[in-house]
């Protein structure tokens, strides 16, 4: 077997593979995206097989129009080519159509953009800050509870604990599901960028600026991201690791965060008095 061959082989055999292991972890020979697991990303799913369609159409037309002119128009079939330089109607088509599919490929774009920019209604906060070369995680509305993750070297991933080379921390960022949660973005030294491609999300960690995106993880499960933004000699080294677990469990988890770091429960909230009206001077 010649070496092209066998490359074309396994590339028609990955597609198989890449569909059979959808997961939440990068797949070997996997192609297309990982399986969505927020409603952000199964959206830029439908619009990226949207203009798949699209773009297959137009790549098809295309080919079977220079295949009809390379067979019509060659010298030995149309020995006395025609003269003529413009055509109205055609010069018309022919900006119009483009202009109609930029179009139709432009409302739906835009309208993800702005969904994928924030949530209408925020139930947490989750503030993510990029170092060299590791993530810091915070939790405002639970009393701050905060800690780094790092990533756990490969000599000592055990695997059959579940633990993936390149992409397990020693703290996972622990979510709850079905819930509306803000992210935080920003950096404490470089530019680094926070990306979690199950849940649709790509944001910029800048220093001294707060960027904004959400997320709301429908299933529960592990989801791996890393940091997309080439910030150092350690950039391959500072992966994302997110547990998405129901309300009660997280509560549980938080509950005890809270108490190893010597974070107090909030005071249950009491009616603020009503302000006294402010007495002007006489
Ligand atoms: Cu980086």
């Amino acid at each position: 077997m010649t070496k092209p061959f066998i490359v074309a082989a396994l590339a028609v055999l990955s597609l198989f593979i890449s569909t059979a292991a959808c997961a939440a972890v990068p797949s070997e020979w996997g192609l297309g995206f990982q399986e969505s697991a927020s409603p952000i990303m199964d959206r830029l799913q439908h619009f990226h097989d949207m203009l798949l369609y699209i773009i297959a159409a137009i790549t098809v037309f295309v080919m079977i129009l220079l295949a009809y002119v390379i067979i019509r128009f060659r010298a030995s079939a149309n020995p006395t080519p025609s003269k003529t330089t413009h055509n109205v109607p055609l010069e018309i088509l022919w900006t119009v159509v483009p202009v109609i599919i930029l179009i139709v490929i432009v409302i739906p774009s835009l309208q993800l953009l702005f969904y994928m920019d924030r949530t209408e209604k925020t139930d947490m906060t989750l503030k993510i800050t990029g170092y060299q070369w590791y993530w810091g995680y915070e939790y405002p509305d639970f009393g701050g509870v905060n800690f780094q993750a790092n990533m756990i070297p490969e000599a000592e991933i055990k695997k059959e604990a579940g633990q993936i080379r390149l992409l397990s921390t020693d703290n996972p960022v622990v979510i709850p599901t079905d819930t509306n949660i803000q992210l935080l973005i920003t950096a404490a030294d470089v530019i680094h960028a926070f990306t979690v491609p199950a849940f649709g999300v790509k944001k910029d960690a800048v220093p001294g600026r707060l960027n904004e995106s959400w997320v709301r993880v429908t299933k529960p499960g592990t989801y791996y991201g890393q940091c997309s933004e080439i910030c150092g000699k350690n950039h391959a080294y500072m992966p994302i690791e997110f547990k998405a677990v129901p309300k009660p469990e997280f509560d549980a988890w938080i509950a005890e965060q809270k108490k190893a770091q010597g974070i107090a429960d909030a005071p249950a909230q009491t009616k603020a008095p009503d302000a006294a009206p402010v007495k002007t001077g006489t």
